[in-house]
This record gives structure tokens, C-alpha cells and sequence, in this order.
């Protein structure tokens, strides 16, 4: 019947949610809020889920990843899932030797510093991360209209765990190799970028309604060498994921210096930590984007009344803005108190209505 009809042309569930109409840029009802680390960090459900199975064993777990992921969009309300998951899952589904290991993060029984090394690194097939399939495919029936983040490390932030070993300060041994043998190290980023995107494409082919590139790391460079020896591996993977039209997301820590660069990767959506506002962050990004952030993680130790002040001046910030998700400016700190989640979501979403 003609009522059938636009149904039927409907591209998803999801499509008119704020949150993909925010990365789209296209006039929303109120901002759109989610938390980098929503899952799996502050909430008490999930210590309780989580007790005793190890951190990469219960990525691998479909049922366990959905309960984790659905946790936060339950009690926040947020207008995303992000896909409960870390950034090595797909250097471990290829065999890589290593783990994420309880208060420090992920450690590299061999780290790569050698061509010879090369030869850890091989193609990701969808076989490699079927847990990942199944995982979304639940996910997606169990969020309806909410859309699911599906998200990946980027080249250089996962090339600093395997050239290092762990997590480091300083970098000092993937910068040796990027400043000293700087054909080594395009190989390396080259072999990550199409992993990376690989495991990009087993989430959108699985229902994946945005994906977010995670370079945390990438702002311990500086733009001239992010230019030359980065941007061009991140590239290839946001060119390799365009042609599914669902939203890129690319975020780091400490980047302010290289927000212009980071859109110019391919991004449709720019993350912006804390340190640069979002009226500025918008003239470095320069137009045709959306930015996501950017309230300082640590305000949620504050009083009420002081996240509040600092999420008024977020949004004040973005209020020109045509695109804006509201975020954290990094991930959510395990200590925050889940409670003073709630009530931002809820401030953001009363605050901003159109
Ligand atoms: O966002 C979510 O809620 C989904 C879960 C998620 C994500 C998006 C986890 C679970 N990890 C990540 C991405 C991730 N992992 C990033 C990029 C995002 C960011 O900058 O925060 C990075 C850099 C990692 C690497 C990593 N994994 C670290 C950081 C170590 C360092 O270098 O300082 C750590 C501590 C982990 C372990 C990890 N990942 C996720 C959880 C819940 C945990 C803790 C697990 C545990 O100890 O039991």
C-alpha cells in the first residue's frame, strides 16, 4: 500500500535518531549525548558481569559484550551504544601475543621494532572476529532506534602499543622508528590500516550505524610529522569506509593542533577534547564537519552546580555549531560516580532543546 512505501525506503531504524542527524549535521531536537567509555568503566552492573572473565575473553563472549554495551543506554539514557570492545581485540584476532592486563592496558609479548617483526601482522578476516558479527547482530534488535558506535584503534595509536610493547609517555620507540627508518615504519602503518579497516567493515556489514576512529595518541606529534607519516594510513582507512555512507568519527587526546589535519583524513565528525572550546575548535576544523565533545572528564568530580556551569559553557560554546554530539573530552574515569552520568545526559538533553 502507499503507506508501506516510505517504510520500505527507510534506510534503518536508526537513520532519524539525534545522533546520526547531528554527524550529518541536519537540524536536531536536542543534543545528542554519549560517553567515550560509557561501557565497561564506572558502572557497578558491569564489575558485577565482568568478575572473573578477563578483559580480552569477554570481548570474545557475544551475549556478555551485548549485556556490557546495553548498560549504559539503560541507565543514561545516552542517544548511542558504543560497541563494548578495546582497540588491540583485532592485533589478538590475528594472533598477536598479547594481553590487557588489570590496571595497565594492553601489553605486547613481542613488540615490533624490526622488518622481521613485519611478519606478526597478517590480513584480519571476518572468520578471524564471527563474535563481533554475532555480538552487533543482537546488539542492533536489542537498541531498535538507537544507534550502535562500532569503533577501531588507528594506525598510529595501535602501532605505539606494538612498537613499544605497552603503554607509554613518550613514545620513544615508534617515534625512533617513525624518525629513523621511515619505510619500516609506512609498512607497519600501511599493514594497521588495512586491519583496522577490515575489522571497520565486519561492524558496519553487521549493523554498525557510525564508526569512530580512535587516534588517542596522536597528539604527541607534531602536524608537520602527523602529516607525513600518519594522516596518510588513517586515510586509507576512512577512504576504504566511505562508500557505506555511515558517519566517521576520528578522535585523539591532546590534539588541538592537529584538529584541521584529522578532518582532512576523512572524517565526517571531528572529536575535541577538553582543551581547545568548540567556537575554536570549528575555525582549526573549518566547515563541512561536525565536532563531538568536549567537557573535561574530571568536572564529574565537581559539585552539581559546577558541571552544570561547564556543560552551559560547552554548549554556549557550540551554539553557531551545525553538527554538534555532545561528549567528554576523553573517556569516562572509572571513578567517576554513574549517578552525576545520569544527570548530565538529562542536562544536555533539557538544556538544549530546539
Ligand atoms: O567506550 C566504551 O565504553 C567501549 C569500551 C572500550 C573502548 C572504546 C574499551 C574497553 N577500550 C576502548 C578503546 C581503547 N583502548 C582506547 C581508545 C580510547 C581511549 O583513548 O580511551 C585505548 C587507547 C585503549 C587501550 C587500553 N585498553 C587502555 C589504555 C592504556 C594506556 O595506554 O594508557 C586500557 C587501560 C585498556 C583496557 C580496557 N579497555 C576497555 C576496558 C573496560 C579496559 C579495562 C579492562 C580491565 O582492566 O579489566
Amino acid at each position: 500500500s502507499a503507506n508501506d512505501a516510505p517504510r520500505a525506503q527507510q534506510p534503518s531504524a536508526t537513520y532519524d535518531s539525534a545522533f546520526l542527524k547531528a554527524c550529518r549535521r541536519e537540524p536536531v531536537p536536542h543534543t545528542p549525548v554519549w560517553f567515550m567509555r560509557q561501557a565497561g568503566r564506572s558502572l557497578p552492573e558491569y564489575r558485577k558481569v565482568r568478575e572473573g572473565i578477563p578483559m580480552l575473553e569477554s570481548c570474545m563472549r557475544p551475549e556478555l559484550v551485548t549485556e556490557i554495551t546495553l548498560q549504559p543506554v539503560r541507565r543514561h539514557d545516552v542517544d548511542a551504544a558504543i560497541y563494548f570492545s578495546d582497540i588491540v581485540v583485532p592485533l589478538k584476532a590475528i594472533g598477536i601475543d598479547l594481553d590487557i592486563k588489570p590496571g595497565v592496558g594492553p601489553v605486547v609479548e613481542r613488540p615490533i621494532r624490526t622488518r622481521a617483526d613485519l611478519a606478526q601482522l597478517r590480513d584480519l578476516t571476518p572468520e578471524d572476529v564471527s563474535y563481533v558479527t554475532e555480538a552487533i547482530g543482537l546488539l542492533t534488535r536489542e537498541l531498535g532506534a538507537t544507534p550502535l558506535i562500532g569503533f577501531a584503534g588507528a594506525p598510529f595509536t595501535l602501532a605505539s602499543y606494538l612498537v613499544e610493547g605497552g603503554p607509554s609517555r613518550t613514545y620513544e620507540n615508534a617515534k625512533a622508528m617513525m624518525y629513523g627508518d621511515p619505510e619500516l615504519w609506512a609498512d607497519l602503518l600501511d599493514r594497521l590500516a588495512d586491519i583496522t579497516t577490515a575489522f571497520l567493515k565486519v561492524q558496519i556489514e553487521a549493523g554498525a550505524s557510525a564508526v569512530q576512529l580512535f587516534d588517542s595518541w596522536a597528539g604527541a606529534l607534531a602536524p608537520v610529522d602527523y602529516r607525513r607519516s600518519v594522516l596518510p594510513a588513517s586515510a586509507k582507512v576512512f577512504d576504504a569506509v566511505a562508500g557505506y555512507g555511515v558517519p566517521r568519527i576520528h578522535f585523539g587526546v591532546g590534539t588541538g593542533e592537529l584538529l584541521g589535519l584529522m578532518g582532512e583524513a576523512g572524517a565526517d565528525v571531528v572529536g575535541v577534547d577538553w582543551r581547545v572550546p568548540l567556537d575554536e575548535a570549528v575555525r582549526r576544523v573549518g566547515p563541512g564537519k561536525a565536532l563531538q565533545g568536549n567537557l573535561d572528564p574530571t568536572v564529574l568530580f565537581a559539585s552539581t552546580e559546577a558541571v552544570e556551569a561547564k556543560t552551559r559553557e560547552v554548549l554556549d560554546s557550540a551554539a553557531d555549531l551545525e553538527g554538534h554530539i555532545f561528549n567528554l573530552g576523553h573517556g569516562v574515569m572509572p571513578s567517576t560516580d554513574p549517578d552525576a552520568l545520569t544527570r548530565l545526559v538529562e542536562y544536555v538533553h533539557t538544556r538544549s532543546v530546539r
